[in-house]
């Protein structure tokens, strides 16, 4: 059964399941197998106008978005017909709790999935909310590889919100070059940084200015801006009813900051938690963030509104990502009579801050943390230089994968395939100055990773610094797989080891997968090493990872069940539990 559209799929989910496969959990509420058969494959696609080769699933990019309700079990079917490519899918803010196996972390979790073959995912989404879904393979996400992951509230239960209609929006960035082509000058010396990102997408459409094609092309087909895989996305609202928006980001480099021009937006939700509401006339969002803003069609209904997204953080001169706010019955084509609102200024960090600061838990929503913690580690973010390699580390250690993935190595006691030496909880913070590039440029390339005792609670501090280059510190967004932590606080300079605990919100933490960690501040988070696996912590900004911005925790190893032999075949794995 090839399930091409999200409402087919649906559909005929409802008319082959019910009742054969309705699963009944303790609760008796019933619980369904949400199946998707997933092609996944190269097309030729224009964006953001110009023709590029993109990777998609059932023909579609962003793929299709995955609807379940909690408790569900998702099956996704992969076929990878991208015929010389590998590929691997995470499936973003979903911990995978007793299939750790399904992470789809190429190299942590499982093998890559080789093309001509089909690779099943098997895992229970356990909480309402927004989630993603993308590639986690190189930087393979970047190629358009995708979308998202709605999970409702079972039935007979309510949101704390009302909303009349509800929409995803994926926000991107985009670059003409191939993944490839990047990371390959990333690893090069000299280094070839990525530069800014041509485009920014408004749920997979942009515009980019054609007569600004460096390239000089005899095809004019490359560059044209009436094809309409680049008409700019519009949502028909309208006049008095309220939509529920799950902004999503998952750029490859680029903060953003996200505007209805003349509405405001209401905060509720963010990575799959209800926040204590709030207003902002523009969402600061980072790359692997998800958050739902309700806004209400309640302006001048005789004309249209620019929808924008905008980088921040960095000085880029990207052109905004444009899409169209319409109030039926206006003509959707109509563009707003207006310019669009400007962005905000690129290194104003304090109203960054201030909105990370606002983000709270929903009272009624509160899960409070464990009031003490048995770990705490401090991960000082550096930029280095390893003998003309330019890489980001953490406590001076430059992450590298081993051939063989760790959740397998763990399992099976390969211990010859990483080197098993812990490393550093911490810094020299006495003697560091994160307001300096670093005096001694040099770090370790390591593949080394953190073994947290199963149950403990664990603290992390991701403390910020300069880069390189001299007066610059970047805006790093971290996620962490398989689990949430509570976001117990942010601040500015070097992390007070003794004083800035003594203010964490123990109160009403927001609990997240991604937070930020702002130029040269710090950001404290707090969780329970209560899954067993191997799970990756890393700064999602694509090359940033590449470049070694990144771990990974183990934790409860011994109680993983068996492992399935299809994330095996590489590495030291091709031996074990061939069928
Ligand atoms: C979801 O599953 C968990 C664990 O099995 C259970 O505790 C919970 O009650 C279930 N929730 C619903 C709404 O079925
Ligand atoms: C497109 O780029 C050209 C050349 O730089 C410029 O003259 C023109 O104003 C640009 N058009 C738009 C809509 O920005
Ligand atoms: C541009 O796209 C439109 C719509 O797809 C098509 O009709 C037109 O022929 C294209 N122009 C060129 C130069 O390829
Ligand atoms: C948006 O919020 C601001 C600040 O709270 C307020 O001044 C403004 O009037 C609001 N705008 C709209 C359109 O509601
Ligand atoms: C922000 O950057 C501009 C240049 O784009 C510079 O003139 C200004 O001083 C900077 N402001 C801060 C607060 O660093
Ligand atoms: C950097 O450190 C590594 C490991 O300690 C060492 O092998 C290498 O020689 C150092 N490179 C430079 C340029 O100091
Ligand atoms: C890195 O260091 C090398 C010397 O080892 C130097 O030639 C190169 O310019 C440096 N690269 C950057 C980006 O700082
Ligand atoms: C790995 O080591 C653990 C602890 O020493 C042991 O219990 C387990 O059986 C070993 N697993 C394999 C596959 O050898
Ligand atoms: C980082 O590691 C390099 C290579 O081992 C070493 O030379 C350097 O002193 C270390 N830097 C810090 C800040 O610990
Ligand atoms: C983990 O901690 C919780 C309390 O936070 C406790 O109820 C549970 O029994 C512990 N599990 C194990 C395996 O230690
Ligand atoms: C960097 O900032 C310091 C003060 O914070 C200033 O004295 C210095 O001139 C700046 N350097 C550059 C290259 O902008
Ligand atoms: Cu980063």
């Amino acid at each position: 059964m090839v399930l091409l559209s999200e409402r087919g799929s649906r559909v005929i989910l409802l008319l082959c399941l019910l009742g054969t496969i309705a699963l009944l959990n303790g609760s008796g509420v019933e619980a369904r197998i949400r199946r998707y058969k997933w092609e996944v494959k190269y097309d030729y696609r224009s964006p953001d106008c110009v023709k590029k080769l993109v990777i998609t699933i059932n023909g579609q990019t962003p793929g299709p978005t995955i609807r379940a309700q909690q408790n569900d079990t998702v099956i996704v079917e992969l076929t990878n017909s991208l015929l010389t490519e590998n590929v691997a899918i995470h499936w973003h803010g979903i911990r995978q709790i007793g299939t750790p196996w399904f992470d789809g972390t190429e190299g942590v979790t499982q093998c890559p999935i080789l093309p001509g073959t089909t690779f099943k995912y098997q895992f229970v989404v356990d909480r309402p909310g927004t989630y993603l879904y993308h590639a986690h393979y190189g930087m393979q996400r970047e190629a358009g590889l995708y979308g998202s992951i709605n999970v409702a509230l079972p039935d007979g239960q309510s949101e704390p919100f009302t909303y009349d209609h509800d929409q995803n929006i994926i926000l991107n960035d985009w670059y003409h070059k191939s993944a490839y082509e990047q990371a390959v000058g990333l690893s090069s010396i000299p280094f070839q940084w990525v530069g800014e990102p041509q485009s920014l997408l408004i749920h997979g459409r942009g515009k980019f200015n054609c007569s600004k094609l460096t390239i000089p092309t005899l095809d004019t087909g490359v560059c044209n801006t009436t094809n309409p895989d680049c008409s700019p996305f519009r949502l028909i609202v309208v006049p008095g009813k309220t939509y529920r928006l799950r902004i999503s980001s998952l750029t490859a480099l680029s903060a953003l900051s996200f505007q209805i021009e003349g509405h405001n937006m209401t905060v509720v939700e963010a990575d799959g938690h209800y926040v204590e509401p709030f207003v902002v006339q523009n969402l600061f969002i980072y790359s692997g963030e998800t958050y739902s803003v309700l806004v209400k069609a309640d302006q001048d209904p005789t004309r249209n509104y620019w929808i924008t997204s905008n980088i921040v953080s960095r000085p880029a001169s990207t052109p905004p990502g444009l899409g169209i706010f319409v109030y039926y019955p206006n003509h959707p084509r109509r563009s707003p009579p207006t310019i669009p609102p400007p962005a905000p200024v690129w290194n104003n960090t304090r109203p960054r801050i201030a909105q990370s600061q606002a983000i709270k838990a929903r009272q009624g929503y509160i899960h409070t943390p464990p009031l003490l913690s048995d770990r705490v580690i401090v991960f000082l973010n550096t930029q280095n230089n390893i003998s003309g390699l330019v890489r980001w580390s953490v406590n001076n250690v430059t992450f590298t994968f081993p051939h063989t993935p760790y959740l397998i190595a763990l399992k099976e006691n390969l211990t010859h395939v990483f080197d098993q030496n812990p490393p550093p909880d911490g810094y020299d913070f006495m003697n560091y100055d994160i307001f300096k590039a670093p005096e001694n440029k040099n770090a370790t390339i390591s593949n080394r990773i953190y073994r947290l005792n199963f149950n403990s609670t664990v603290d992390i501090i991701l403390q910020n610094a300069n880069t390189l280059n001299p007066n610059n510190s970047e805006t790093h967004p971290w996620h962490l797989h398989g689990h949430d932590f509570w976001v117990l606080g942010y601040g500015q300079g070097k992390f007070d080891i003794y004083n800035d605990p003594k203010k964490y919100n123990l109160v009403n933490p927001i609990m997240k997968n991604t937070v930020p960690v702002h130029p040269y501040g710090w950001t404290a988070l707090r969780f329970k090493a209560d899954n067993p696996g191997a799970w990756a912590f890393h700064c999602h900004i694509e090359s940033h990872f590449y470049m070694g911005m990144g771990l990974v925790f183990a934790e409860g190893i011994e109680k993983v069940g068996k492992l399935p032999s299809s994330i095996m075949g590489c590495g030291e794995t091709q031996g074990l539990y061939r069928p």
